[in-house]
């Protein structure tokens, strides 16, 4: 292995001349942060060490078998000295995260060089749906288990196959439905704009059309006037009665009024999920007991990045269910189960239209599944 040491004054500078010099294949070796004194100790002065190496055995043809990949690592003493000697601050964390982020790039890098060409199109399409960087990975190693086991005799076929099940796996355990019918208010939750409003009027539509139900509708969002009119509009053609509630005492008031109904659907306000007293408000307004079902309603159109944010940030309210919308104006749909899998919470529906009350699929595994495969493998 050829090694060298690398001076600089910020991780990132480092990182560009172990790139440049050693190339992609380098690994960290060991990284530190020195500190130097000057004038009897009055100027201090902060810099970085890396020592970075690389192998110098030459790279493998493709189709042969894979050495055992270890996956860069950043010593961990260097943040923990960093730490006790108090130097963390903002600019140090965001170079280490970018550090990191490099680190799993490169290593992602070798890794797709390394596979059988065969697998490129299954690794390309994943990234295509936007699936979770760890979970392609999970299943190429899974992929070239397989492949090697059988001596590089697989069809296409079979590769597409075991990443389905792979999929399946990961998911089958999570509760996928809509409506259990067992719970009498169905409380919908969920940003602004996501399409709560729409998705109730979906749902409340096949329950009277298919179900023969008795319903009705509490709406919470009271900011606007024309989000109760929507609401009203939904109501009035399926001839269900609505209330209006401000505060805690109308909310208790209304269940009484609908104490003869099959189910009551709570519409809330879309508002900022940043704002910390929205979620205070709801829990306060809802009595989330067991006569409560709440799905959280995410537009498949957000950033990735958001959507956690805001599961997080509903973290205290208990969320039975995601609700996904917006499908049809997204090709990827893997942010659906990379959420699902990652908080491990089921689906639902998804809606994919704005048509009421047709533009809406109860979640099933195997539709799932077909929808996020679009056909390729069939
Ligand atoms: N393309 C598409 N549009 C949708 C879908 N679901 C809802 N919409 C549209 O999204 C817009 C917002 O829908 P609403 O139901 O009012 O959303 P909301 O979450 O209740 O909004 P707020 O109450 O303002 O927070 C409307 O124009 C809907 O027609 C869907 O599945 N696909
Ligand atoms: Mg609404």
């Amino acid at each position: 292995m050829k090694m060298k040491k690398y001076v600089a004054s910020s991780i990132a500078e480092a990182m560009n001349s172990v790139r440049a010099e050693l190339g992609e294949d380098a690994v960290i070796i060991n990284s530190k942060l020195v500190e130097t004194k000057k004038l009897f100790g009055l100027i201090k002065q902060k810099h970085f060490e890396v020592i970075a190496g690389v192998d110098q055995i030459e790279v493998q043809p493709r189709s042969e078998s894979l050495p055992d990949l270890v996956e860069p690592k950043i010593v961990q003493s260097t943040s923990d000295s960093i730490d006790r000697e108090g130097f963390v601050n903002e600019d140090l964390k965001k170079e280490l995260a970018d550090l990191k982020s490099m680190m799993k790039a490169m290593h992602r890098q070798s890794m797709e060089s390394k596979y059988p060409e065969q697998f490129l199109s299954i690794i390309e399409f994943l990234k295509y749906q936007e699936l979770h960087e760890e979970l392609i990975t999970e299943i190429s190693d899974e992929l070239f288990a397989h492949y090697q086991k059988s001596d590089a005799q697989v069809t296409q076929k079979e590769l597409w196959k075991l990443v389905e099940n792979f999929l399946r796996m990961k998911l089958e355990g999570l509760p996928m439905g809509g409506l259990s019918f067992e719970r009498k208010f169905i409380n919908v939750v969920g940003p602004t704009g996501v399409g709560k409003t729409t998705t109730i009027a979906k749902i409340a539509a096949r329950a009277v059309l298919e179900k023969k139900k008795k319903i009705g509708f509490i709406t919470t969002d009271t900011y606007r006037i024309a989000a109760i009119e929507q609401l009203k509009t939904y109501a009035n053609l399926l001839q269900a009665p609505i209330e209006i509630v401000y505060n805690s005492e109308d909310y208790q008031k209304a269940i009484e009024k609908f104490s003869s109904l099959d189910l009551v659907f709570i519409d809330t306000a879309g508002r900022n999920y940043k704002e910390e007293r929205y979620i205070n408000d709801l829990k306060q307004l809802i009595n989330f007991n067991e006569e409560v079902e709440s799905f959280l309603v995410l537009s498949l159109t957000s950033k990735e990045k958001d959507m956690n944010r805001i599961v997080e940030q509903f973290k205290d309210i208990p969320i039975d269910r995601f609700i996904f919308t917006k499908v049809d104006e997204t090709n990827s749909i893997g942010s659906m189960c990379n959420l699902m899998i990652k908080y491990n919470k089921g689906l639902a529906y998804y809606t994919d239209g704005q048509e009421v009350p047709e533009d809406i699929k109860e979640a099933n595994l195997t539709e799932l599944l077909d929808l996020f495969f679009q056909g390729e493998f069939k």
